[in-house]
């Protein structure tokens, strides 16, 4: 039967916010899940951190666990070893996950914890009003870099191949079809996911003309099972913006290998 995923709290995001069009999507791909027999909804937690992203779990009619600002991944990781048989996924923000809580999901990742995390990159710390964040490009003007930023963004997909994450994919907010079949692949795989959705921030830093103009959506069967091809081809010279599933691999989980402890 078709999940009601709605609540009664009212949205606050600004009119028009792209984490409006990520909530849409996410609740899509769960309730094809939940009707589809792959997900029961009372096995799922969603999880999230402090920021304008973190009020998605007030519009999900889910589990939910809504943690500190950068520590969604520790919350996640502790559901999934309490009790392996919940589908523990999160919602995080470019500044919870890259900047704050970085050392967090580089660990989750290096360990392959079954957890699945949905980064909402607006490029910047957009509910303390628009500070640079790690994912900021050089030169971004904000409340904390009024002169320009001056350091290179951290690639995250990048950094996610590099420690052994086992699904790594990027996806932008405004493509409500892709959005939602890239998070149903990531909920689906056994292992860590990492989804970096392109979310622009319409009152701080509006990027949509300038990111429409640059996505494309890769051929996948080229990188998904060559780590090499997907750092390739997440690591480009040009300013073009690949979209798509680039990795996706087996590997023993975090909590599988846990289970073995003692046996
Ligand atoms: C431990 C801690 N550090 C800093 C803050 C202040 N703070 C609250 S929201 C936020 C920015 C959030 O930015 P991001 O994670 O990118 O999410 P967004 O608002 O852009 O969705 C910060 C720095 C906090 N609440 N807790």
């Amino acid at each position: 039967m078709k999940p009601n995923l709605t609540t009664t709290s009212k949205i606050t995001w600004c009119p028009g916010c792209p984490n409006a069009q990520i909530l849409v999507s996410l609740r899509q791909a769960i309730e094809g899940m939940v009707v589809g027999g792959k997900l029961k909804i009372e096995n799922l937690v969603m999880c999230a951190g402090i920021g304008c992203h973190g009020k998605i779990t007030d519009y999900m009619n889910v589990n939910t666990f809504t943690g500190l600002h950068g520590r969604v991944i520790p919350a996640m990781t502790g559901v999934k070893c309490a009790n392996p048989e919940l589908i523990v996924i999160g919602s995080c923000g470019d500044g919870d996950a890259f900047s704050e809580g970085l050392e967090h999901l580089v660990h989750a990742a290096r360990r392959n914890s079954d957890i699945k995390i949905f980064v909402h990159d607006n490029q910047l710390f957009a509910l303390t009003i628009g500070q640079a964040s790690s994912t900021s490009p050089k030169g971004f003007k904000g409340k904390s870099t009024p002169f320009g930023s001056t350091e290179d963004p951290f690639n995250p997909l990048l950094t996610m191949l590099s420690v052994g994450a086992t699904f790594v994919a990027r996806t932008y907010a405004g493509d409500i079809q892709g959005t939602k079949r890239i998070i149903e692949a990531a909920i689906a795989h056994k292992g860590f996911s990492f989804v970096d959705i392109i979310q622009p921030c319409i009152t701080f830093f509006d990027t949509r003309d300038f990111v429409k103009e640059r996505i494309f959506w890769i051929d996948e069967k080229e990188s998904v099972n060559d780590l090499n091809k997907a750092m390739m081809a997440v690591n480009r010279s040009d300013d073009k913006m690949p979209l798509g599933i680039f990795y996706n691999a087996e590997k023993e989980t975090f909590e599988e290998a846990l289970g073995k402890v003692g046996v």
